[in-house]
């Protein structure tokens, strides 16, 4: 990641303690092959800036959000954290993109007593990283299954099931468990293999060609969005005809000019659906589609959420004891406990925490992809 800019002229306790706008650090990929999640994380933050600051802000006190960029590895999302956390002095982080981030870069904010609130990390184990450490992202035990399930309610005849992930990314190794339990232990199917590969590959010769040799009738994908979108490609190329249930690594349209018309038909379950009735979630569509000139994505769904559960945390910490006398270090341990103690109505439905700081949220969904037949442009469909 690029170094930091000095921050300007920022209060000695940090802004958080002055009439200054109150900074909250936004540690996502900007850059690499990750920043096709990460680009979907700014645009979410950046609305609810817009739009919480229109609203008020904090009681009257604007947010400003920090971007530091993390790329797309542990010692970039760890730079930026020490960036946010000690030169521009933020009252909090959304990030990292990863979970393979995280588990590198978290225990940092929590040893320095910064609350994170993780925007997009669902493999096992985030929340009990530490106590300051908190998601609005549900795990892929929550998530997962419901993407097999809508498979087979399409296609009751599946039988025989083939499983591939990305062995050197935490989060795909995470899901690959809950896919592979929810197909031998929940649904009974025939696990017929699993294929690993590497989020840096780009052939994937090996694991296509293992696939049409087993002839499942459903692969199941845990990576991420250029690699398991090649990975799509070269099996259809190869004339792989069967389902293809992706992760939360496919869950982005960044994925379709990898795949192109290769990615249609593909099934992903969603944590987010722009379709969502509540008011928050129409204003923020409707701020989004102004900017984006498109429906958001899960990604900026969640990141518009992440921000808001700061902002709504500062101001009931605010109203209890006013925020501008408090020292930076007691304002950032107020401001974790008062985020794991609220509720919040937001575009992915009225959420809450558990005492570690996982996700309490009801409402989950599946999308297909459906791609223009000479695959320039691509939506996901939202099926149930
Ligand atoms: C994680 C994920 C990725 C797909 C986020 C982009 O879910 O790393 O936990």
């Amino acid at each position: 990641a690029p170094a930091a800019a000095q921050p300007t002229a920022a209060a000695p306790s940090g802004a958080a303690a002055s009439g200054e706008p109150i900074p909250i650090g936004i540690a996502v990929a900007q850059t690499s092959n990750v920043a096709l999640f990460g680009q979907e994380q700014v645009a979410g933050a950046q609305v609810a800036e817009q739009y919480f600051n229109q609203k008020g802000g904090v009681n009257g006190r604007p947010i400003k959000l920090i971007l530091q960029d993390t790329g797309g590895d542990e010692a970039g999302a760890i730079n930026a954290f020490n960036t946010l956390i000690n030169n521009y002095k933020v009252v909090g982080i959304v990030g990292p993109t990863l979970s393979q981030q995280a588990f590198a870069a978290d225990p940092i904010a929590d040893k320095a007593g910064v609350p994170v609130i993780a925007p997009s990390n669902t493999a096992k184990g985030i929340p009990q990283i530490g106590d300051y450490i908190a998601r609005i992202s549900a795990p892929v035990s929550a998530v997962a299954p419901n993407a097999v399930k809508a498979a087979l309610n399409i296609n009751p005849n599946i039988k025989k099931v083939v499983v591939l992930f990305a062995q050197n990314d935490a989060f795909s190794k995470s899901e690959t468990v809950v896919f592979q339990q929810t197909v031998t232990n929940t649904f009974k199917l025939d696990l017929l293999g699993v294929q690993t590969f590497q989020t840096t590959d780009t052939d994937f010769t090996t694991q296509a060609t293992f696939v049409l040799g087993a002839n499942p009738d459903m692969v199941i994908i845990s990576g991420l969005a250029a690699d398991s979108g090649n990975l799509v490609k070269q099996l259809r190329d190869l004339g792989y005809k069967g389902v293809i249930v992706g992760g939360n690594g496919l869950n982005t349209p960044n994925l379709f000019p990898v795949c192109k018309s290769a990615c249609d038909g593909i099934l992903v379950a969603q944590a987010y659906s722009y379709q969502s009735e509540s008011d928050v979630n129409k204003a923020f569509r409707e701020a989004f589609k102004a900017k984006q000139n498109k429906e958001p994505g899960q990604f900026s769904g969640q990141a518009f959420t992440a921000v808001q559960v700061f902002v709504e945390a500062l101001a009931a910490l605010d109203k209890q004891s006013p925020i501008a006398s408090a020292d930076l270090a007691q304002l950032r341990t107020a401001l974790n406990k008062q985020i794991l103690a609220g509720t919040y109505d937001t575009p992915l439905g009225a959420i809450s925490f558990t005492p570690e700081g996982d996700i309490n949220q009801k409402q989950f969904y599946v999308a297909q992809v459906k791609m223009s037949p000479d695959g320039t442009s691509g939506a996901f469909e939202f099926i149930k």
